[in-house]
């Protein structure tokens, strides 16, 4: 298998794009490989540059629930893009698409369109901040919500979890607001809650971590999180980026049975085009301009291609296909741990419905502090072993795998059989 065309492309990417990539993970560095350049994509298959295929495990990081390029989504986005690519003006398909989401979680009663994520995340926070005048937030170590300065903190010193940068660029002020608690562990919370009285104004969270790897919830985490909010007069941000309608139809709240003051969403509301929203209770949402006085303002914001999608993505969630992914992902999770076992390597594997991660440890993974207990250079030789064996997984430890709806049982069980033999290749 050769990939020298990839070579020749990262090398070229180099010398305009930072790190040869619009998005550092893609860059493989946490897994020692030269990134592959993809030409094409189809259901569950990846095709890069040397013409090599592989059963991808990374599905565009979450949106693809239905596997790439699936026929009628793409037979919809050639229509609509004939009717325009954007307006910059209000369209039916921002309603229609806005109305499905509210069906799907009854806690959005109002929506706004974004093209990300990180657009969502930011946004919802101005919100909690203005609706409660307060400035500080709480989120979870290992917990990722995009790339706003607020987020882009870690737990500095001092048993106050007040934050400390993770990147040059983000000041101390922008720092300085956000706190830090631990995933899974409510005493950190109210340990947070505790030492900034009445100025906390929300607590962001993932219901299902999914980017320090998979971890879920332990039993009454999130209820234990809107008891603590409730008690406390602040808001309860569900970030629903990854867990939204990929988890359940109505994302992990409806698993839960917790309702957020407001949800983050992205990825399979895009099914791949850019895409984010956030919403939740009408008080809260009708601060946003112009019905309130929150600025928050996107050109491609409701895009006709992205709400097409969407749309279309949402329309072809059937419950039966939650059932497939779910079973597929248990046996691909029982595989790889059956694999590990077999080789006497050292693999936990968290699971929860379509999205999974090996960690590499012997300890269960439950928060940040376990999931780093696991052994990235071990991962990082598992990877590349895959990869040589046709499987694209995530290039890193701490994110999650995706199936799709165009994952068989074959893939899957092909899957297993490689990786049976690269947890041989790499028992250390
Ligand atoms: P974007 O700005 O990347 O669309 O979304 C940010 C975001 C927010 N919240 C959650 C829970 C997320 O997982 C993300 C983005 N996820 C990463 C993968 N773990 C995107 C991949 C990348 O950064 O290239």
């Amino acid at each position: 298998m050769t990939t020298s065309r990839s070579r020749r492309w990262f090398a070229r990417a180099q010398q305009i794009l930072p790190g040869g990539v619009d998005s550092p993970v893609r860059a493989f560095k946490a897994v020692g490989a030269t990134p592959l350049f993809i030409r094409r994509a189809e259901g569950a298959r990846l095709e890069d540059v040397d013409g090599n295929r592989y059963i991808d495990y990374v599905m565009s990081w979450g949106p693809l629930i239905h596997g790439h390029a699936p026929r009628g989504l793409v037979k919809a986005l050639a229509a609509a893009a004939r009717l325009g690519t954007s307006y910059g003006a209000p369209s039916p398909l921002e309603v229609e698409l806005g109305e499905r989401v509210r069906r799907r979680v009854p806690s959005i009663e109002r929506v706004r369109f974004v093209s990300s994520g990180t657009e969502a995340t930011m946004s919802a926070v101005r919100v909690a901040r203005a609706a409660t005048t307060r400035e500080k937030i709480i989120k979870f170590a290992g917990c990722y919500h995009g790339h706003a300065d607020a987020f882009l903190v870690q737990a500095g010193s001092g048993a106050l979890t007040l934050g400390v940068p993770t990147s040059p660029g983000v000041t101390s002020g922008a720092a300085q607001d956000t706190l830090l608690a631990s995933y899974n562990d409510i005493a950190s919370v109210h340990r947070a809650f505790d030492a900034n009285r009445r100025e906390v104004a929300a607590l962001i969270v993932e219901p299902i971590a999914g980017n320090m790897g998979v971890v879920p919830p332990a039993d009454g985490f999130l209820r234990a999180l809107r008891q603590v909010c409730d008690a406390n007069g602040a808001l309860l941000i569900f970030d629903e980026v990854i867990s939204g309608f990929r988890a359940s139809p109505g994302g992990a709240q409806a698993l839960a049975g917790v309702k957020p003051d407001m949800t983050c969403l992205g990825k399979i509301i895009g099914g791949g085009l850019p895409v984010g929203a956030y919403g939740g209770r009408a008080d809260l949402m009708d601060l946003v301009s112009p019905a309130g006085p929150v600025y928050q303002a996107g050109t491609l914001s409701g895009n006709p291609l992205a709400m097409t999608a969407g749309i279309w993505c949402l329309d072809h969630l059937t419950p039966k296909l939650y059932g497939t992914l779910a079973a597929l992902g248990s046996r691909l999770a029982a595989g790889l741990a059956g694999a590990a076992r077999e080789a006497r390597v050292a693999l936990q594997v968290n699971a929860l419905g379509s999205i999974l991660t090996p960690f590499f440890t012997d300890r269960p993974v439950r928060d940040y502090l376990s999931a780093t207990s696991a052994n990235t250079e071990q991962y990082a030789r598992f990877f590349r072993a895959m990869l040589a064996r046709g499987v694209y997984p995530p290039p890193s430890q701490f994110e999650a795998w995706f199936l799709s709806a165009a994952h068989t049982v074959k893939d899957v069980d092909s899957t297993i059989a490689a990786a049976r033999e690269a947890m041989r290749e790499i028992r250390s």
